[in-house]
């Protein structure tokens, strides 16, 4: 069996059933060995922060590691940006990175790189194979690497004489090791500080974001009068009817800061201290008032969601008290204002929804007016590196097929990875993707305000996008997928209830 061979049947072994590719020569054993081996679903992208954001969007929607099969080292770099949205999600991803022939690599072909070097910042794990003997071992460590928690990025380079040699056999797969527990005496300290009753928040993060952490915390809240949030931006919050309610500190500092004012102690439970996206000059970069002393319940890698329950025992804290919403709204009528394009939202998600939020400017108040939407699941952009929502809608659609994917997308940021649209068509995803079509980069207008400045002739030109104008119907009929213009609160309603009642991605290009 030659080495690329093994590493399919290993990868398949270890549970990595899903390949996210963007193939190129050095490449043609493995996928050649897909041929021969039932099993593997290969999803091709057009461009590899495509590859690599689906690959993010897979592992918020599953919990386990797609693999992407990246070309060399320039493959590679045009996957760094999404990789590191998904380093900062805590996603597990194994990247597979074919490379140049190790006896080839001394003459300096054109795509010679410094692989490793390019791997390194985004990965947790990063190892050259040097043998088809050992590659089916290298995946699964790689597999292994990637399933620890809090969940890694482990990039594996097979040089193409590993792949085509022969010798390869298919390794055992290696155990995921657990997640380690908060330690007994840290859970009794964090509970005797909210036994004194002072101003108090708990940030959660991680999986106790998700269904079953969120009414463990919301338990601990009702006893001890302690508040619950989440940072600005995260991986996956479970929510909508039913759910635990949570709130996230809002993106302005100076909102941020009102929002945690007057708290003692800042509670962490599987996150890391909180901080603004940008520094400003003469402000603080903590969120949390200098005062404030911070306790780490449970580190990101620890299991959160275990600490939250030994703490909810330690005070006694009775049962969850039943979660109340209000009814979700009725669709708003009228222009396209945030508000009411919110509320239409809000009304129209359906039950079991994947939500992606690339929303920047425009769609930054929808996460509030959704509280009540039917259950869903909301998907953050944990790297502020634009281009994560449309990639991420391929792998959250294939990591969770039944449920409707929500890309709420501004424009500019649509553009980095606009590929994915055509992908999204290719593999028929049920997709609906709400087109913010402001064509500008309005945030960066709103924070060159936010330090007294205003766009002049040079710098309003690298904010504009309107010339020539992007036809996000064009664009997306050119890639395969449906489209159609709303231009008002009724006529966005309209074709939201449409493409949910459809099998496949569409496109609503809202002109805001
Ligand atoms: C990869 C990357 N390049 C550039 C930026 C800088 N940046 C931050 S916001 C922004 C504009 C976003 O525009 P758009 O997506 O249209 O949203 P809007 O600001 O109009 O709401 C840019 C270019 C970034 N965050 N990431």
């Amino acid at each position: 069996m030659i080495g690329a061979e093994s590493l399919v049947r290993t990868l398949l072994a270890s549970g990595v059933d899903t390949c996210f590719a963007n193939p190129g020569t050095s490449e043609l054993y493995f996928i050649s060995a897909l041929d021969r081996v039932p099993g593997m679903r290969c999803v091709l992208g057009l461009f590899e922060g495509v590859v690599t954001g689906a690959a993010d969007g897979y592992a918020r929607m599953t919990g386990r590691p797609a693999a992407t099969l990246l070309h060399c080292g320039p493959g590679l770099a045009n996957g760094l940006s999404s990789l590191h949205n998904a380093r900062r999600a805590n996603s597990p991803i194994v990247n597979v990175v074919g490379d140049t022939a190790s006896f080839h690599r001394p003459l300096d072909p054109a795509l010679t790189a410094d692989t490793e070097g390019f791997a390194r910042p985004v990965s947790a794990w990063v190892r050259t194979a040097s043998s088809a003997v050992n590659l089916g071992e290298d995946g699964a460590v790689a597999v292994q690497a990637a399933r620890t928690s809090p969940g890694r990025i482990a990039t594996l380079i097979v040089p193409a004489d590993i792949s085509w040699g022969e010798g390869g056999h298919v390794a055992t797969p290696l155990p995921v090791p657990a997640a380690p527990q908060a330690a007994p005496g840290t859970v009794k300290q964090v509970a005797a500080i909210l036994r004194r009753g002072e101003p108090a928040v708990i940030f959660l993060g991680g999986k106790a974001l998700l269904a079953e952490g969120l009414p463990v915390a919301s338990r601990i809240a009702a006893a001890c009068g302690v508040r619950l949030l989440a940072q600005q931006s995260n991986a996956r919050i479970q929510r909508g009817q039913g759910r635990v309610p949570l709130e996230c500190v809002p993106y302005a500092m100076a909102l941020a800061q009102r929002a945690l004012a007057g708290t003692r102690h800042v509670i962490l439970a599987g996150i890391h201290c909180p901080v603004a996206l940008f520094a400003y000059p003469n402000q603080r970069g903590s969120v949390c008032p200098n005062d404030a002393e911070v306790h780490v319940l449970a580190r990101p890698e620890q299991d959160a969601v275990q600490a939250l329950k030994a703490l909810a025992e330690e005070l006694h804290a009775p049962a969850a008290p039943a979660v109340s919403l209000s009814a979700p709204p009725e669709p708003a009528r009228g222009p396209l204002v945030r508000e009411a394009v919110g509320q239409t939202l809000a009304a129209l998600i359906p039950e079991e929804a994947i939500v992606i939020d690339e929303g920047v400017s425009f769609g930054a108040g929808f996460y509030g007016q959704t509280q009540a939407s039917a259950p869903h699941d909301w998907l953050q952009h944990t790297g502020a590196s634009l281009g994560m929502g449309l990639p991420m809608a391929i792998g959250a659609a294939l990591g969770a097929p039944g449920r409707r994917v929500i890309v709420v997308q501004a424009d500019g940021s649509a553009m980095y990875t606009v590929q994915a649209l055509w992908t999204q068509a290719r593999e028929r995803l049920d997709v609906t993707t709400l087109v913010l079509a402001n064509r500008k980069y309005a945030i960066l207008a709103g924070e060159l305000a936010n330090l007294g400045g205003q766009p002049g002739p040079v710098s309003g030109r690298l904010m504009d996008l309107g010339n020539p104008e992007l036809n996000w119907v064009k664009i997306a009929n050119g890639m395969g997928v449906e489209a159609a213009q709303a231009q008002d609160c009724d006529e966005l309603a309209s074709l939201l209830t449409h493409s949910l009642g459809r099998r496949g991605p569409f496109l609503i290009e809202l002109l805001i």
